[in-house]
């Protein structure tokens, strides 16, 4: 497509044409290589499990060489694709119980504990002794409760004793509550060998148990723990978009999701010796910012700028302007390697799990992560003189947004209690609320679903959550801020205008997709009602990854209806498609949605939330 269909927003096109003149590829030209997509993969009838295949379904071979149907092999594909997410996820989320472990038993000056508060009330939740204890006893006790929600065998994952206690009996009886991270991930494999689940029906649930440990463990894990260690998030200013790169500093950009990383390089950013020796050679001083998650991180918890999301990763080495990139892990494209190297940028890896070729590895290990993060600041400020500024272009100017939501900061917002959200719900003030999460895809506009559902549910009354690369979108369309109030509905302005706060309200990154979990849990114990009576939705409309899918499996299998703009690649089975679209309604009381129009979007989770508010007899 053109250019100016292939982006929502200005810096994108400006660097689009900016790559076409200085002949860089970038995503949008590989799309265009591999369409059109194989069919069998796209409706995921290929099966490459064992060596009697690859076997892919069709009219005249409908069983693969050892009698696997359709179904079977949709749903192994699907099953095993859902446990790349919940294990990337969760393998973040043993990050973080890494770095607690190495601080509460003081294996490591690197890392602190920043919320005591918030480590005493989750210990006490988990039923630790807090009383009289030393804070380093408890974090000790607290880490060891954590790691049993990765290896335990038999019992629950910690966090299934948020949920309603009716909620946790539906998932007993349907055998869906999760164990162990590590069990359920495992046992998806084992399931989808050859030969074994054999019942597409009985794999898609234990791909929602699977999800929920992801949900209420290692992604909930991951984000009690970042808080704890880093602070918890608090309602502060931030700015979004290329023009946050500036000019006549050392520009780093941070990439990836874990914070433990991130946090350590702003410090050194603001390491006095640092800034004098970007000084020496020749900048005004070193501007840090994110991209997608690991920013989204440092935005919320410090109010780093955002320089973009998903798509924008590449769009970003190409204005030029970047030193240096450091990624830890997880949707960080290949090709920033190539597009660095047309310019001087150069990229660090930090997670011996994710390297790239062709990029410089300096590994951050607890005990090293300060000094580590010193280095890679003082190799992006070496690289500045080789900078060319005459290729350089920021292409505009960045946007003021409103981030810090965590659950806490809403709950003070409200006064302390959820009582005066709960009466605008029954008032039919906000009738509902929807959480737009998830990423880009150069199948779409970028951004243009995304900006698109918020700016329509939010005429309707309708709160809207964001987290992810879905933030960025949210925020360059100026909805991250109070004044966005005029954008939406009449009931919607007067109570997010009483209380301060922007009809569309920044919650974090992908894994902080379980601080709103926890707010439904919250809500419907408050109501006495399960999350599936609530009257919430959850959309991901431009999604890509395999966590974007196990994120709204887990919001599914938790109650919550979610709809996706295109539908994961599992349209060649009847049976795994009508479970996904209707039959896990009458299990857990939701199901997905497929819809690829942001404004037909609009009105289906409009329609979803019109009837659980009837239900509810409001
Ligand atoms: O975990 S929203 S493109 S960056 S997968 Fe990735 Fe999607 Fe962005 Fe964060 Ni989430
Ligand atoms: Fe073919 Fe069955 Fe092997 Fe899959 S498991 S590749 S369907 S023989």
């Amino acid at each position: 497509p053109p250019i100016e269909e292939r982006s929502l927003w200005e810096d994108a096109h400006k660097m689009l044409a900016k790559a076409e003149k200085e002949g860089i590829e970038t995503a949008w030209d590989r799309l265009l290589q591999q369409t059109p997509h194989c069919t069998f993969g796209e409706s995921g009838i290929c099966c490459r499990i064992c060596t009697m295949g690859p076997c892919r379904i069709s009219k005249k071979a409908p069983l693969g060489v050892c009698g696997a149907d359709t179904d079977v092999i949709v749903a192994r594909n699907f099953g095993r694709f859902l446990a790349g997410g919940a294990a990337g996820h969760s393998d973040h989320g043993r990050d973080c119980i890494e770095a607690f472990h190495a601080v509460a038993h003081g294996e490591t000056e690197d890392y602190q504990i920043k919320d005591e508060a918030k480590l005493r009330r989750i210990a006490e939740e988990l039923g630790i002794a807090v009383e009289g204890r030393e804070l380093l006893d408890i974090a000790r006790d607290l880490v060891e409760e954590f790691w049993a929600s990765f290896g335990s065998q038999r019992s629950q994952v910690c966090f299934v004793s948020r949920l309603p206690e009716k909620q946790q009996e539906t998932w007993r009886k349907l055998g869906i509550t999760p164990r162990g991270v590590d069990r359920e991930i495992t046992e998806m494999m084992h399931r989808t060998h050859m030969g074994c689940d054999n019942d597409a029906a009985n794999t898609m649930l234990h791909s929602a148990r699977m999800c929920l440990a992801d949900g209420w463990a290692g992604s909930m894990i991951a984000t009690e723990i970042s808080d704890i260690l880093f602070g918890t998030p608090k309602p502060r200013k931030a700015q979004v978009n290329l023009g946050v790169l500036k000019k006549d500093h050392v520009n780093i950009l941070v990439h990836g999701h874990n914070p433990i990383v991130s946090e350590k390089i702003m410090e050194a950013v603001n390491d006095p010796e640092l800034i004098a020796l970007a000084k020496e050679k020749g900048a005004a001083g070193i501007n840090l910012a994110g991209l997608c998650c690991t920013g989204n991180e440092l935005m919320m918890r410090q109010g780093i700028p955002m320089a973009g999301n998903h798509l924008m990763t590449e769009l970003a080495i190409i204005t030029g302007a970047v030193e240096l990139i450091v990624v830890d892990y997880q949707c960080i494209m290949p090709s920033l390697v190539q597009v660095g190297n047309c310019f001087h940028t150069k990229m660090i890896t930090t997670a011996d799990k994710a390297r790239f070729t062709g990029a410089e590895h300096v590994k951050f290990e607890m005990h090293n992560g300060m000094d580590q993060a010193r280095r890679v600041v003082r190799m992006a400020i070496e690289r500045f003189p080789l900078r060319d500024q005459d290729r350089v272009e920021i292409p505009c100017d960045p946007v003021d947004i409103v981030t810090g939501f965590s659950n806490e900061a809403l709950l003070e917002a409200l006064g302390g209690t959820l009582t005066p959200l709960i009466e605008a719900i029954k008032a039919g003030k906000i009738r509902g609320a929807v959480a737009i999460v998830g990423c880009n895809n150069p199948k779409y506009k970028h951004d243009h679903c995304n900006v698109n559902l918020a700016r329509e549910l939010i005429k309707k009354d309708i709160l809207v959550l964001v987290t992810g690369c879905v933030t960025t979108a949210a925020g360059k369309a100026g909805l991250l801020v109070p004044e966005a109030i005029d954008m939406a509905g009449p009931g919607l302005k007067e109570i997010c205008g009483a209380l301060g706060i922007p009809p569309v309200v920044h919650m974090g990154s992908c894994v902080d997709n379980a601080r709103i979990l926890q707010l439904a849990a919250l809500l419907a114990n408050e109501l006495g009602v399960t999350i599936a009576d609530l009257p919430l939705a959850a959309s991901s409309p431009e999604w890509y990854s395999e966590k974007a899918a196990t994120i709204g499996t887990y919001a599914v299998a938790s109650g919550i209806y979610t709809h996706l703009g295109h539908p994961p690649n599992i349209t060649g089975s009847k049976v795994v498609t009508d479970l996904a679209l209707s039959g896990l309604d009458d299990l857990v009381g939701a199901c997905f949605g497929i819809e690829p129009d942001p404004f037909k979007a609009a009105d289906l989770i409009d329609e979803r939330i019109r009837q659980k508010r009837e239900a509810l007899g409001l």
